[in-house]
């Protein structure tokens, strides 16, 4: 998978459309087209790796940010709490090969 043809990438680049939740000037976030719980945000580093092990490694600092980020958006959207997922390999569940971290929130979720 190159960012060519990257369905994330293509989000980010705003060539697929979106419902923005955040953005700066390394992270994008976004509404999941298929949401789990009352708020469903996907947030992404702009740079492509294929999953979180890949970002760790390469800038652990971006993987710091995304998890400040999920926080911000759960105090804004509920009091603070949050799940937050990284589904990662095909029988983990992942099915786009840009890393994001599934930010659930908005209501008690179940357990
Ligand atoms: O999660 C991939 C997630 O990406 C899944 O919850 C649906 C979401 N998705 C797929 N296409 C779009 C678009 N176009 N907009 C918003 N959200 C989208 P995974 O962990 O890889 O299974």
């Amino acid at each position: 998978m190159t960012t060519n043809d990257c369905l994330f990438c293509k989000i980010i680049a705003g060539e697929i459309p979106s419902t923005k939740v955040y953005e700066d000037e390394t992270t994008y976030a976004f509404k999941d087209i298929n949401p789990k719980a009352k708020v469903h945000v996907l947030i992404v580093p702009r740079t492509h790796y294929a999953n979180v092990a890949e970002l760790a490694k390469a800038d652990p600092a971006e993987l710091a940010h995304i998890v400040e980020v999920a926080q911000s958006i759960a105090d804004k959207e509920f009091h603070g709490d949050y799940r937050l997922i990284f589904n990662t390999g095909l029988d983990a569940g992942q099915t786009v090969f840009h890393v994001h971290a599934h930010v659930l929130t908005g209501e008690q979720l179940d357990e």
